[in-house]
């Protein structure tokens, strides 16, 4: 803040000055600009339709919000994430936001915006620390109801198939990351009470659209027809096993039930072709929320400490003529 006192106070003179000097041609009393708002945001990558339709709505938002944006893409690393954010610090932003790619090693980066008097906003994805005070809040999607949401389907369409026995394969997000661990937490917990329902194997996807085709041919060689469900955390995963099960003589969301989550057109457009059972929605959407949330932190005003958007889903149980266009 102060590499930006010395500025600001040049520019509220300069502002003054104006207004007098107008003030004295038009008689009217100019009110000087608010300064700008600077924010800093740590994208974790580009990963997913998902995520490029995030950081679109965020640079989009910040726009018409007029809050200063320094935008830095980190490619799915976290030291380039801690590094983002110590630029920020350096650059005496008036506020950080970033999405953690996993949810531990952050402490140390935080306690330095902590003591810079930086506030701190989480988007889409969580923390795991033991220190309290670390963040002001965390604007994200409910990732352990995404979970039950797919669960509460699968369950519905066994009943409806009357079957006595779901044989399951998972394709998993980034390890330790907060949406990988919350959405198979919900899932499990929700068909864990259920005894036709077995995961007969869990993969790492890593949210890739390429590692969501290879472990798909793997969960396919090793399980083939044996396979009767497959839930898939993002749709970019699910995305790359849909040609693979086809490939494999399969026809997705017949032979197989399938199960995903994020809500993009692309997987739309599958779910109406029939390929997909169910989609369960994840708003990327999280633009609008973050900049009335950096400008009532910048008012002095306080915020809840956890945003949740509203959220749902879509399945071949409803009239899916009526979804509008996604937008990511
Ligand atoms: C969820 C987000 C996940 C999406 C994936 O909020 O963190 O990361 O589900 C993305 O598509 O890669």
């Amino acid at each position: 803040m102060k590499r930006r006192i010395g500025k600001y106070a040049v520019l509220m003179a300069l502002c003054m000055l104006m207004s007098v000097v107008l003030a004295g041609c038009s008689g009217k009393k100019e009110t000087p600009a608010e300064p700008e708002i600077l924010l800093g945001f740590s994208q974790l990558g580009s990963e997913s339709a998902w995520r490029i339709g995030n950081t679109r709505d965020i640079e989009e938002k910040a726009e018409s919000y007029d809050i200063s944006l320094m935008l830095e893409n980190a490619n799915q690393k976290q030291e380039n994430q801690i590094a983002a954010i110590r630029r920020f610090i350096a650059y005496q932003v008036d506020v950080i936001a970033f999405s953690p790619i996993v949810e531990e090693g952050w402490d140390n980066v935080l306690l330095e915006a902590k003591n810079a008097g930086i506030p701190v906003i989480l988007v889409d994805r969580d923390i795991n620390t033991e220190t309290e005070g670390l963040t002001t809040c965390l604007i994200g999607a409910d990732f352990y109801k995404e979970g039950v949401m797919a669960g509460e389907y699968l369950i519905r369409k066994a009943d409806s198939l009357e079957l006595d026995h779901v044989k399951i394969v998972e394709i998993t997000g980034t390890e330790d990351s907060t949406p990988m661990r919350q959405r198979q937490l919900g899932f499990m917990d929700t068909i864990s009470a259920d005894s036709r329902m077995e995961v007969i194997e869990s993969i790492n996807g890593d949210f890739l659209k390429s590692r969501g085709a290879e472990c798909m041919r793997e969960l396919l060689d090793k399980y083939g027809p044996d396979i009767d469900a497959v839930y898939s955390h993002n749709d970019e995963m699910t995305l790359g096993a849909l040609p693979e099960i086809e490939n494999a003589g399969y026809v997705p969301g017949s032979d197989m039930i399938i199960i995903s989550i994020d809500g993009g057109q692309e997987a739309i457009d599958a779910l109406k072709a029939g390929k997909i059972n169910c989609v369960v929605e994840c708003t990327p959407m999280l633009g609008k929320t973050l900049m009335e949330t950096t400008l009532k932190l910048m008012a002095g005003g306080s915020v809840n400490k956890v945003i949740h958007p509203a959220e749902t889903y879509f399945s071949d149980e409803m009239d899916l003529s009526a979804i509008p266009p996604r937008g990511y």
